[in-house]
């Protein structure tokens, strides 16, 4: 299997974030992409290419110019202003007030988020574009006949809507590069979250269409980040109604929970009848996750991959979380042999 990657992730080392009423150093680090590409050459499980440079167009499919325009200029407002240290909102929209674009700063910092934890550091916005690129080339590798591809991708970006960074995600690379499919002529794309946290953004994005199915297995939003989406009652609405499927679990499920969910997102997606599928890959379902709370073991994830192959689908893997630094490597690369392993 191709794996594309960009060195630039390094570009993004936010801090620190708010846990427990502590700020600790971030979770979501560098470290992260850099053990999966230190399994993937161990493992060899393929060539390693760096991305092509597709613009800021396929990325303006999914979210919007004055959002990608903030986000682009935000640093440099930030250090005109003599900030010091990463640029974290601390006001949002939330309900009783107007989600009016203020001039300020960290007005419209708030009016662009839904938490505070998605910094902004200097080079959070080539990290981002980067990583989208990366999506991009892989899915432009699977479109040019390719059964499958990985693009490891760093920040992640399943909980970043049209016009909403959060959750450490930005661009939401899945949804990128789903809707690039969709651009080059295919008209129905699945999109598999498997990530530990609800893909709240990929979900709001396609939550009115019929031509992405969207299913996700994830911890219960009622006792989870990111706790205002994710239930199971959300089935889409209008025209894609019953394109949208949550498979919300308790704290602690272990593979025969979740892999019971999966045969029957799977078999959605199937009767869907989805000409491509993309993964968003996040493997904080581990059970040493630092901050997750399923149960899932490492020769687990290649049970997942293996039950993904058996859709017979065109996959794009892209990675989201995953904070067990030790342990990434194998899990993600896991589910990668297991695809290849059940692949003809
Ligand atoms: C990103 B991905 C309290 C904890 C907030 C945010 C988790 C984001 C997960 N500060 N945690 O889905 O792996
Ligand atoms: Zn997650």
């Amino acid at each position: 299997m191709l794996t594309y990657y960009s060195d630039d992730h390094h570009l993004h080392h936010g801090n620190c974030e708010l846990i427990d009423g502590r700020l600790l150093p971030c979770f979501e680090k560098p470290q992260r992409a850099d053990h999966i590409l230190q399994r993937v050459k161990d493992r060899r499980l393929g060539e390693v290419r760096g991305p092509t440079d597709f613009g800021r167009g396929p990325i303006e499919r999914i979210h919007s110019a004055a959002y990608l325009d903030f986000f682009q200029g935000a640093w440099a407002r930030w250090q005109a202003q003599n900030g010091s240290g990463d640029l974290l909102p601390f006001t949002w929209p939330a309900r009783t007030l107007r989600a009016v674009i203020p001039r300020d700063l960290h007005g419209q910092l708030g009016y662009y988020s839904f938490d505070g934890g998605a910094p902004i550091t200097a080079g959070t916005w080539q990290a981002a574009y980067s990583a989208a690129q990366v999506a991009l080339s892989a899915q432009a590798a699977i479109a040019a006949g390719a059964h499958s591809a990985f693009a490891l991708c760093r920040p992640p970006g399943h909980h970043a809507a049209s016009e909403v960074m959060g959750g450490y995600c930005y661009l939401n690379n899945a949804a990128i590069a789903a809707q690039a499919f969709l651009d080059q002529g295919h008209t129905k794309v699945a999109i598999l979250d498997v990530d530990y946290h609800h893909g709240n953004g990929t979900q709001d994005i396609f939550y009115m269409r019929s031509d992405v199915l969207f299913a996700s297995i994830h911890g219960d939003p009622a006792e989870e980040f990111p706790f205002f989406l994710g239930y199971a009652d959300e089935c889409g609405v209008g025209a894609g109604e019953g394109c949208n499927h949550n498979y919300p679990l308790p704290m602690g499920s272990d593979w025969a929970a979740w892999s019971a969910a999966l045969d029957d997102a799977c078999q959605r997606i199937a009767d869907y009848g989805a000409e491509v599928l993309v993964v968003s890959l996040g493997v904080d379902t581990f059970k040493d996750d630092p901050i997750s709370q399923f149960k899932l073991d490492s020769p687990d994830y290649l049970r997942m991959g293996q039950r993904i192959a058996a859709l017979g689908l065109p996959t794009l893997f892209v990675m989201e979380g995953g904070y067990a630094v030790e342990a990434i490597g194998v899990n993600a690369v896991n589910v990668l042999e297991g695809f290849e392993a059940n692949t003809p």
